[in-house]
């Protein structure tokens, strides 16, 4: 089985490549990415030189290129993480989110469309159904919830699933799209939520908290948002949605506060800033369809995730030290002032 993932030099693609070369060890994985500032080589060196796997520089967009790197793997399995993830860069810049999202997208199907792949599995979000109300509790995203964005971001990832959804309608291609919660775990780029507090904690810099930190977001360890890739990669139904989370609804706030805790810091470190635009209240997920279809269930507690993945950051500060030296200073005081 030969499984091209894209965008593999980022966090949650890089995650998905470990698993896969340690749980499916005949398989060939054949990453393409384009390393741009969220991507890192470092972040591959352990598999580099594995025997089965291979890396490719090259942009999702570049029609030739992927052309070229398809008709020389001839994959089964297309799984695309490429894109650009973040909701207040999008914000700020929206272009390269069309571009990337919903183009590249459309680009790699048109490879999947002529190499005849039997899989091409999109990787997108639970941002595409907007947010749900703080006070309603019993209220979860499911397949069927209707499509409702707020930002470039999440529009761009609605958009590229509407086109998944097209390109199966009209030219059968065999796909399928995951929408998953919120991520931590190990070599997620220092500018999402729980990487910026563990390191702004550690060098002891104010924790930026938007609003008041009551919106809620319902995370999910890497390791279990894996898992259910390959569950859907090889048991899902064709031109099937799955959701993806851990019921683990938690607000910004309490987040801050025990990561605080956990590395001994004060909370006088915590600075309420201005609200992000058009900031999303809440997500939830209501997982039962991959659940009662594929069995699966998320095997990582928050309590645990949690840990592991602070423990990740104190034992890899040359990882992500090298990031938040370079480019991403001025990305930082243009998104936070000076904030110190
Ligand atoms: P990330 O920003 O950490 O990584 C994205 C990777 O894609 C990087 O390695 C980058 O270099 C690569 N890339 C970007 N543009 C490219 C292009 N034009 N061509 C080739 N490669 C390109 O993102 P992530 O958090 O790992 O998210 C991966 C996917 O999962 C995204 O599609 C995102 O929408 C989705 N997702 C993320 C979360 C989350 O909590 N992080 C939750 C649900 C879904
Ligand atoms: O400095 C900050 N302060 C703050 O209060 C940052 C960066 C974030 N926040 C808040 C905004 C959100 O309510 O924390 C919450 C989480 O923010 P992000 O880490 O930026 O994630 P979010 O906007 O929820 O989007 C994430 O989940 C869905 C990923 O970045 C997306 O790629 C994914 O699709």
């Amino acid at each position: 089985m030969k499984i091209i993932v894209t965008g593999g030099a980022g966090f949650i693609g890089s995650n998905f490549i470990f698993y896969m070369l340690r749980n499916h060890p005949d398989y060939e994985i054949i990453c393409i990415d384009s390393l741009t500032y969220a991507g890192n080589l470092s972040t591959l060196s352990s598999v580099i030189n594995d025997p089965h796997f291979r890396f490719y520089k090259a942009d999702i967009r570049d029609r030739e290129a992927i052309d070229r790197i398809f008709a020389e793997n001839n994959p089964n399995i297309i799984v695309n993480f490429a894109a650009e993830s973040h909701v207040d860069r999008s914000i700020s810049n929206p272009g390269i989110f069309l571009e990337t999202n919903i183009i590249g997208t459309s680009v790699l199907m048109d490879a999947a469309r002529k190499y005849k792949v039997s899989r091409f599995h999109q990787v997108s979000t639970d941002e595409v159904y907007g947010d749900l109300p703080l006070d309603r509790p019993d209220m979860l995203f499911t397949e069927s919830t209707p499509l409702h964005t707020s930002s470039p971001y999440s529009a761009s990832k609605a958009s590229a699933d509407l086109l998944v959804l097209a390109y199966h309608r009209t030219y059968n291609l065999p796909v399928t799209i995951s929408r998953c919660s919120n991520n931590y775990g190990p070599y997620q780029f220092p500018e999402k939520l729980i990487p910026l507090m563990i390191i702004n904690a550690l060098n002891n810099k104010k924790l930026p908290v938007y609003g008041q930190g009551l919106n809620v977001r319902d995370w999910l360890y890497v390791e279990d948002h894996c898992k259910a890739i390959d569950l859907i990669i090889h048991n899902g139904k064709i031109g099937e949605v799955y959701n993806i989370g851990g019921h683990n609804e938690m607000h910004n706030i309490d987040i801050v506060k025990l990561i605080l805790k956990k590395l001994k810091k004060s909370e006088s470190l915590i600075e309420f800033v201005t609200d992000r635009k058009g900031h999303d209240l809440r997500y939830a997920i209501n997982p039962e369809k991959i659940h009662n279809e594929l069995g699966w269930l998320p095997e990582t507690s928050f309590a645990i995730g949690i840990n592991k993945t602070i423990d990740w950051y104190l034992s890899n500060c040359g990882w992500w030290q090298e990031i938040v030296s370079g480019e991403y200073q001025n990305y930082y005081k243009k998104m936070y002032g000076d904030n110190k």
